[in-house]
C-alpha cells in the first residue's frame, strides 16, 4: 500500500499535466492556415459546429431556371436541405497536384496515376493529379498522415469559402459512399470496406458555372479512375 500510493499520486499528476498541455493548445481561427511537411500543401481550419447542407426543392427549381444544361436528376440528389454537426477539421486549400503526388510515388507509398500524360508533363506539376482510383486517393491521404474528407465536411468547407478550386478544376474523391441525403455519418456510408460508389465533389464546370456549386453531388465506382477526378486531404486534430 505504502508504495502504491506515491505511484497513484504520480499518475494523477501526470494526467493533470497532460490535460493542461492539451488545454493550452490554441484553437485555430476559422480559415487559419497551416503547411503540411510531407508535401508542402496548405491546409485551412474549418471550425466545428452545425452546418446546413444540401438543397430544398426551391433551390433545385432556381438552379434549373438558371442552368440550361442542368439535368434535374443530377441536381435533386442534394435534397433535402438539412443540418449536420461536425467536429473541427483541417482541409487542403487546393487540390493535390501532380508534383505532390509524385513525392508519394517516389517514397514508395503510392502507385502512379493510370494515365500519366499530365503526371509526366513538367508543365503540369502544379496541376491537379487525376486518373487515380479512390484507393489511390486513400493511400495518398494516409501517406501525408490524413484522410479523405467526408462529403459533409467538403460541403461545409465549400460553403465557408475556406477552400479554392472547389467549384471547378476536377471532381474530388470523398470518403463517403454515395447514398441518399440526409447525410448520416453513423448509417454505414463512412464504411471504408464497402466496395460501392463513392461521392465525388467539386467540379461543377459540368453544370453551368454560374450556379451554386457547393451542394452538387456526383459519384464514381471507387476502383475507376478518371481524368476528371482528383483529391484533397482532410485531417482531424489529434
Ligand atoms: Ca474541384
Amino acid at each position: 500500500m505504502g508504495r502504491a500510493r506515491p505511484l497513484l499520486v504520480g499518475l494523477a499528476l501526470l494526467t493533470l499535466m497532460v490535460g493542461c498541455d492539451r488545454d493550452q493548445t490554441p484553437t485555430p481561427k476559422p480559415g487559419g492556415m497551416r503547411v503540411r511537411t510531407a508535401d508542402g500543401a496548405e491546409m485551412v481550419w474549418v471550425p466545428g459546429g452545425t452546418y446546413t447542407i444540401g438543397m430544398d426543392e426551391a433551390d433545385v427549381d432556381r438552379v434549373m431556371a438558371e442552368c440550361a444544361n442542368c439535368r434535374r436528376d443530377r441536381v435533386d440528389n442534394a435534397c433535402p436541405r438539412h443540418t449536420v454537426r461536425l467536429e473541427g477539421f483541417w482541409i487542403d486549400r487546393r487540390e493535390v497536384t501532380n508534383g505532390q503526388y509524385r513525392r508519394c510515388v517516389e517514397a514508395g507509398a503510392c502507385t502512379p496515376p493510370r494515365h500519366t500524360d499530365a503526371y509526366d508533363d513538367p508543365t503540369q506539376a502544379d496541376g491537379p493529379v487525376t486518373a487515380i482510383t479512390w484507393y489511390q486517393a486513400v493511400d495518398y491521404a494516409r501517406w501525408v498522415g490524413g484522410r479523405l474528407p467526408t462529403e459533409a465536411e467538403w460541403e461545409a468547407a465549400c460553403l465557408g469559402s475556406w477552400i479554392e478550386e472547389a467549384g471547378g478544376t476536377v471532381w474530388e474523391w470523398t470518403s463517403t459512399l454515395y447514398r441518399l441525403y440526409p447525410y448520416d455519418a453513423t448509417d454505414g456510408r463512412e464504411d471504408p470496406d464497402l466496395p460501392r460508389m463513392r461521392t465525388v465533389r467539386g467540379a461543377a464546370w459540368i453544370f453551368d458555372p454560374t450556379v451554386e456549386r457547393c451542394a452538387f453531388r456526383y459519384y464514381s465506382p471507387q476502383d475507376i479512375f478518371s481524368d476528371q477526378i482528383g483529391l484533397r486531404v482532410a485531417f482531424s486534430p489529434p
